[in-house]
């Protein structure tokens, strides 16, 4: 048999693969397996087209095999494989990072690269510490994230995040750590279209803490500028930009964390742009190569990199980076995904999209068990009263229903998310909700 056949079918052992932020037994007792994919569509092991309406995992933002990726990435693993990624460089990681700070406008100027979203986070939380540190202010230590926040797995990251089950058999985190409350209000903002009207008081929060643990002991402020993996918490007006004033205010560095917000998701490059706010640091993944490599990067404000430029020469300025930071194919992935994203004016494109996406996810209203639509850019949030005494039963028959009729969403809890490559087309949002609005009938 050869090898691509092999990975078409189901394999005989399913047991050795701890399978991620997934119900293994559930799993295993029923698979989903793709093999393959193209633009909107992924293809499935017993040979049906799904329509992929959550871009993988927020990530294959230009849609699935592109071919201008697969050939640079061909091109470049055929070259140059890998290159050491400290003390040596190679062109790509130079090339990238400029076009990087391109994309991001006048006011950052140093990328840093990384592998994950959860590695950006972590990575933020460390240059926002010692670049206090790097300017005489070393007691500001404590971190500030959010309660719902979602900052990935590592144990930054899980210490600012505000996911419960994420956090609670995981020992007692990084110490120094507080919240902010979610943005939440389905009693004054439910059905909301796009931000919601009430909630900006809560950034006022901040200056609880401030007051609490001082400003000369806090860092940095980090939060999801659209709350994302908790079920889209869409932030309402003006809050953010309140946010910023009391950061700024305090000398305390604000976070945004855009992993998914991203690169076009919201229908501007990132959600700094589309808010016309200037965080500090931005943490990203997923859509830098279009999901095609692992990669993830911070991007500093200026001034920021210069801080620690002090030390004397010949010494390594910041004590932190991986094996693969700024690995050659996935800057070549990134490069090719940066042409494609401006040839094709995919952020604008998302932008001409939102409204009738916005009319679709809004035209689910009255459907069986829904209790709120929320949505932002190419966003949606469908919230469904959960099942007495059985939390995320209703969200989970709702995926693999919608799943069976070739539809691909995401579920947390009894939140459906949705967030399609930005190439969908008005065809593709209709059959979305079509689809899904038939799936909601079905479930009691
Ligand atoms: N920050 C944010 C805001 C994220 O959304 C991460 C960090 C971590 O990225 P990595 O690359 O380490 O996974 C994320 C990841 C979902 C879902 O369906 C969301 C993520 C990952 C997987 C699933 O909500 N976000």
């Amino acid at each position: 048999m050869t090898q691509s056949a092999v990975y078409e079918q189901v394999p005989n052992n399913l047991e050795a693969f701890w399978m991620p932020f997934t119900a293994n037994r559930q799993f295993k007792s029923k698979p989903r397996l793709f093999t393959g994919a193209k633009d909107m569509h992924y293809s499935t092991v017993d040979g049906r087209k799904v329509l992929d309406g959550t871009a993988g995992l927020w990530c294959v933002n230009a849609g699935h095999g592109r071919t201008q990726i697969i050939e640079a990435v061909r091109d470049q693993v055929g070259r140059l494989d890998y290159a050491p990624a400290f003390q040596m460089g190679h062109p790509a990681v130079f090339e990238f990072a400029a076009r990087l700070t391109n994309l991001l406008g006048a006011d950052f100027d140093h990328v840093f690269f990384t592998n994950s979203g959860s590695e950006s986070v972590d990575t933020a939380l460390k240059i926002a510490i010692a670049y206090h540190r790097a300017r005489g202010e070393g007691t500001r230590t404590r971190l500030i994230g959010r309660e719902r926040g979602y900052h990935g797995v590592g144990f930054g990251g899980i210490s600012v995040g505000g996911i419960v089950a994420n956090r609670k058999t995981f020992g007692s985190l990084l110490t120094g750590v507080d919240h902010l409350p979610h943005t939440h209000n389905p009693a004054k903002n439910a059905f909301s279209r796009g931000q919601p009207e009430h909630g900006v008081e809560l950034a006022d929060e901040l200056e609880r803490l401030v007051t609490l643990h001082d400003a000369s002991n806090i860092a940095a402020v980090i939060v999801e500028p659209v709350a994302c993996s908790t079920g889209v918490l869409v932030p309402p007006k003006g809050y953010l930009q309140r946010l910023r004033e009391i950061c700024t205010k305090h000398g305390v560095l604000l976070i945004f964390d855009e992993v998914i917000t991203g690169f076009g998701r919201l229908g501007a490059s990132f959600a700094a742009e589309y808010f016309g706010i200037v965080p500090d640091l931005i943490t990203t993944a997923k859509g830098i190569t279009n999901g095609t490599i692992p990669m993830g990067a911070v991007f500093a404000r200026k001034g920021i990199y210069d801080a620690f430029m002090n030390a004397p020469d010949n010494t390594i300025e910041l004590f932190h980076g991986y094996t693969y930071s700024g690995h050659p194919v996935a800057c070549a992935a990134g490069l090719a995904t940066l042409d494609i994203y401006k040839e094709e004016s995919l952020f604008e494109r998302a932008a001409d999209l939102a409204p009738y996406w916005e009319d679709g996810v809004h035209s689910l209203k009255g459907a069986r068990n829904v209790v709120d639509l929320r949505n932002l850019g190419l966003i949606a949030g469908i919230e469904l009263a959960p099942r007495a005494a059985k939390p995320g039963a209703r969200g989970f028959e709702a995926f693999i229903k919608a799943y069976e009729a070739n539809l691909l969403v995401r579920v947390t809890g009894d939140i459906i998310a949705l967030s399609p490559p930005l190439i969908c087309e008005k065809k593709h949002v209709d059959e979305i909700f079509g689809v899904l609005g038939d799936v909601l009938k079905t479930v009691d």
